[in-house]
């Protein structure tokens, strides 16, 4: 009986983000901010990941970057080490972050050219709701298994560029590099796949080039 009202009040939440979403993506153009949203499950390597960018891109680029999480400021403290303006956001349990937040947070936040946006680690919600990104970065690791996009094919195809994370230890988790990519290839055909290591630098400088500068998001 109670069914159809919750996929009302789902669509009214979404509906509400979009439009909030589509003023943020309006004032990232307008500015020249290029917003990167970063999606993944819990601990593929987002912020480890981001430490490494905010460090190696700080000197041609001013970037920032704000981080999303259920509880604590951790990863805010480890980002914030890099020198860049850091802001943490705390969503109380709730498992994505929206485009009011991320609006919220932005308030007397430092002027910069590239915005990266840590998401709640979770690989569901965070695909529904638009923060007005102008790309998102969906990341798999190679400890995680293989088949993950195929588990969750919204968050695969719904990311502009993937990067595969911690490949320093393909070896130890016998990774099997040609499925995981036809996984991803499967729910996002043409999909550009990113081979990292955040722990010795591989494919950091090949990303930085895939971000920028980037294509704008209709
Ligand atoms: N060996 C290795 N470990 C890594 C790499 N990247 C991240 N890690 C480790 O993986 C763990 C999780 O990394 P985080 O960067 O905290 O992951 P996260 O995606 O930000 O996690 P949440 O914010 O909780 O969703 C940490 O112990 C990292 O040091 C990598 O490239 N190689
Ligand atoms: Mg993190």
């Amino acid at each position: 009986v109670t069914a159809p009202r919750i996929v009302e009040v789902r669509r009214g939440v979404l509906e509400g983000n979009d439009v909030r979403a589509g003023r943020l993506r309006a004032r990232f153009r307008e500015s020249g901010v290029t917003a990167i949203n970063l999606v993944s499950s819990p601990g593929t390597g987002k912020t480890r990941l981001l430490e490494e960018l905010l460090r190696r891109m700080s000197a041609a680029h001013r970037v920032g970057a704000l981080v999303g999480d259920c509880a604590t400021d951790n990863d805010a403290v480890r980002l914030a080490r890099s020198g860049a303006p850091v802001r943490q956001i705390v969503t109380e349990g709730m498992c994505h972050l929206e485009a009011d937040l991320v609006e919220r947070h932005l308030e007397g936040f430092p002027e910069v050219d590239v915005l990266f946006i840590e998401n709640v680690g979770n690989l569901v919600c965070p695909s529904s709701f638009d923060l007005g990104e102008t790309l998102r970065l969906v990341l798999l690791s190679v400890t995680e298994g293989e088949d993950k996009p195929l588990k969750y094919p919204s968050i695969f195809a719904s990311a502009d560029l993937a990067v595969l994370t911690k490949c320093d230890l393909a070896e130890a988790c016998e990774f099997d590099r040609d499925v995981a990519l036809a996984a991803i290839d499967a729910v996002h055909p043409g999909l550009t796949v990113i081979e990292t290591s955040a722990r010795t630098g591989a494919g950091l400088d090949l990303l930085i080039d895939h971000l920028l500068p980037v294509p704008a998001r209709s």
